[in-house]
């Protein structure tokens, strides 16, 4: 009811940074939605900052695209794969090291504080850091699954990284195989109609069917692509249990995952830390700086340490 008369008097319910201690202190059931600004000091572009994705791709001109988000359209990858793989090795993780604010949630979670990590990132780096209460909502760059509608081979992330750095196409070994048992077949047929066995110069020759035969896709979520039920499960799931919501490095643009903080109760207090504010969606308290020197304050308060940071070598 407090909530409600502060609300209804356009009073803040909570406005320092004492407030934001004492919601930590006395949450159990933490639920943090973490977006790419969480990774940006390990050397990954986030999006939508200044010198983020998107405006690297404006900048440099070298991929021919109308709209940088075209990068991760599911269609535009379909059209022409290539454009993602001569640019995937840039975000692909390998041997980043998790950032502050990655172990700060894996501290909540060894606090027995957190009741899930709902990440958008796909850099694994939430594993890295030993995050086991996460949830990767746009997938990640840990397996990749083939294209070709029917067969939809998954292999491990690591399977792609040499063809990734190498700025190639991966394509599926399942695919491969059968275009090549399909090969076969045609040439011996076509011995036995009296043709020469190696002689496959024949009008109707499909092995050129790439693109879009036996592409390999990692397994993140491009635009024009579904979440998967995990997410609406775990949402269901957790709200009825949630003290806390904290959002950190997210511009909360990106819909399904911005609406989770409109999914929760209303009366689940909400933190953001950001470097940039967050206008389009009600936050109860923002901070606003460097994720990570925030984080690292927080504990200072908390009278937390920080567990030591460890290597990604994981994918
Ligand atoms: P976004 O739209 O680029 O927003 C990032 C936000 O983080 C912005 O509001 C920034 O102001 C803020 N930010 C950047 N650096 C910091 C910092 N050091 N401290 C505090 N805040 C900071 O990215 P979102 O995550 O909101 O959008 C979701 C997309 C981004 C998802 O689909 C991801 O897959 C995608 N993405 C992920 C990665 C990654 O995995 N590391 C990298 C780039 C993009």
């Amino acid at each position: 009811l407090a909530r409600i008369l502060r609300r209804r008097e356009k009073l803040p319910l909570y406005n320092t940074v004492d407030d934001v201690i004492d919601l930590i202190t006395r949450s159990n059931n933490i639920v943090v939605l973490g977006g790419a600004g969480i990774s940006t000091s390990c050397g990954i572009p986030d999006f939508r900052s200044k010198d983020g994705i998107y405006a690297q791709l404006q900048k440099e001109g070298k991929y021919d695209l109308a709209d940088p988000q075209d990068m991760f359209d599911k269609e535009y990858f379909l059209q022409d794969p290539s454009c993602f793989f001569s640019f995937a090795h840039s975000i692909f993780p390998s041997n980043f090291v998790p950032s502050p604010s990655h172990r700060f949630i894996k501290l909540l979670e060894e606090k027995d504080k957190l009741l899930r990590n709902y990440t958008q990132n796909i850099d694994t780096l939430e594993e890295a850091a030993g995050i086991k209460r996460v949830l990767h909502c746009h997938g990640s760059f840990a397996e990749a699954q083939c294209t070709t509608p029917g067969c939809g081979r998954r292999v491990l992330g690591s399977a792609i990284k040499d063809d990734i750095f190498a700025h190639n196409v991966p394509t599926c070994p399942d695919c491969a195989a059968r275009e090549e048992a399909k090969k076969l077949q045609r040439a011996k047929a076509k011995k036995s109609k009296g043709g020469s066995l190696w002689d496959d110069n024949d009008d109707d020759d499909d092995d050129n069917a790439f693109p879009g035969l036996g592409v390999m896709k990692p397994c993140i979520t491009f635009f024009g692509e579904k979440l998967s039920d995990d997410f609406d499960h775990c949402l269901l799931e957790d709200r009825e249990k949630v003290d806390l919501l904290i959002v950190m490095g997210t511009s909360l643009k990106v819909a399904p995952v911005s609406e989770l903080v409109g999914h929760l109760p209303h009366s689940t207090p909400v933190i953001l830390i950001n470097r940039t504010p967050v206008v389009h969606m009600a936050m109860d308290i923002q901070l606003l700086g460097d994720a990570d020197i925030i984080v690292d304050h927080l504990c200072r308060r908390l009278g937390w340490t920080l567990p030591p940071p460890k290597p990604n070598t994981d994918v």
